[in-house]
């Protein structure tokens, strides 16, 4: 039987990544334990190439030191609807939130920023350290190796995700795609492969923090109360407005935003109306929420206290909003580009479409 049979794409990232941390689920799947080690095993992820040049589209603006809003925008606070009329039973019910003004980083936190946090502070991501054999026990030893999850179109995969979601041992931020890819040069592209504790760990050196599940999706709708995506209720546009897939995922993406099945430099696209680029697909984002299905009526807008963290697809396994899609997210598929879609991501475990950006709080206008 094969463990991972669902209908999006994204279901199946959160159930084989937290998989591979915890070593629950996956391993009633030895013909996908197989599968994916032996493909991975051949080398490094099929190369995935963008259809435009990777040039800067919008300078990183990291501050020297902390705390600094450079590179930030300040959100007013206020009142909105928070969650939809389902599309996903996640997705809702809608429930009104109050929030505090904050600020936010107006782009996605890019592979230069990261490196000048590894820079100054050795920090070593998840998906660079092995797995401790003892919390494993049983374990292969091949699967104890530093991986992360590497996304691969596949032109055949029309039955099951495992098809191009592989884990790939060796790939980690420096290695996007595996042994033998780099970061060189592609100091703009938003970092990826990063766990949520590393998302954290990166947000705390700067003094800052994680998004609430709320914050984030307040600052993405951009001031228009309600509307279907961060530009309105019109879905189609003149011209792109985000990072997505165009054609039939995960066989055939045509490019037409620019950006053919993977990720784009941060700030190549419109802003929306708070002045935040990439709120919608690029990379999905960390909140600092934890995941729980559904909006709960009671919640004050800082997320479910950890003991109702609860994702239905794996029990007993607490794991983080992520918010805003990716370049992966189609049309025709999940459609989890909008704001108030919402994913469970596995909280220790990073994968080649999601990333993160910081908020600072309780700071004046003037940022001091
Ligand atoms: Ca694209």
């Amino acid at each position: 039987m094969k463990r991972a049979r669902f209908a999006l794409e994204d279901r199946f990232i959160v159930a084989t990544a937290s998989a591979a941390r915890h070593r629950i689920v996956m391993f009633r799947s030895w013909a996908f334990v197989i599968t994916t080690i032996s493909l991975a095993a051949c080398g490094p992820a099929a190369p995935i190439v963008a259809t435009a040049h990777h040039a800067a589209c919008l300078a990183s603006d990291l501050p020297a030191s902390a705390p600094s809003t450079a590179g930030m925008i300040r959100i007013a606070g206020g009142s909105f609807f928070m969650g939809a009329k389902p599309m996903h039973p996640e997705e809702g019910p809608p429930r009104e939130t109050k929030l505090a003004a904050f600020w936010i980083d107006k782009t996605e936190v890019t592979n230069r920023d990261f490196a000048r946090f590894i820079a100054a502070t050795r920090y070593i991501t998840l998906a660079e350290r092995p797995l401790d054999p003892a919390a494993y026990p049983g374990l292969p030893p091949e699967l104890l190796k530093p991986s992360s999850l590497v996304f691969v179109p596949n032109e055949e995969a029309r039955a099951s995700p495992s098809d191009w979601w592989l884990i790939v041992p060796g790939a980690d931020w420096r290695h996007p795609h595996g042994p033998g890819s780099s970061v060189d040069g592609l100091d703009d592209l938003p970092v990826v492969h990063i766990a949520w504790a590393d998302a954290m760990a990166y947000a705390a050196w700067l003094g800052r923090d994680l998004p609430t599940e709320a914050e984030w999706e307040f600052a993405a709708r951009g001031g228009i109360e309600g509307a279907a995506y961060e530009w309105g209720d019109d879905p189609k546009q003149d011209k792109p407005r985000a990072n997505t897939w165009q054609g039939i995922f995960p066989a055939s993406d045509s490019g037409a935003d620019g950006y053919r099945a993977t990720t784009a430099p941060v700030g190549c696209f419109p802003a929306n109306g708070f002045g935040l680029h990439d709120m919608t697909g690029n990379v999905w984002e960390w909140t600092k929420d934890w995941y729980a299905p559904g909006l709960s009526p009671d919640d004050d807008g800082t997320g479910p206290p950890r003991d109702r963290a609860n994702d239905p697809v794996e029990p007993g396994i607490a794991k983080h909003v992520i918010k805003g899609g990716s370049f992966l997210c189609a049309d025709n598929y999940c459609l989890r580009y909008r704001p108030p879609a919402r994913q469970a991501g596995p909280t220790d475990t990073g994968s080649s479409h999601i990333g993160f950006r910081t908020v600072l709080r309780a700071v004046t206008p003037s940022g001091q």
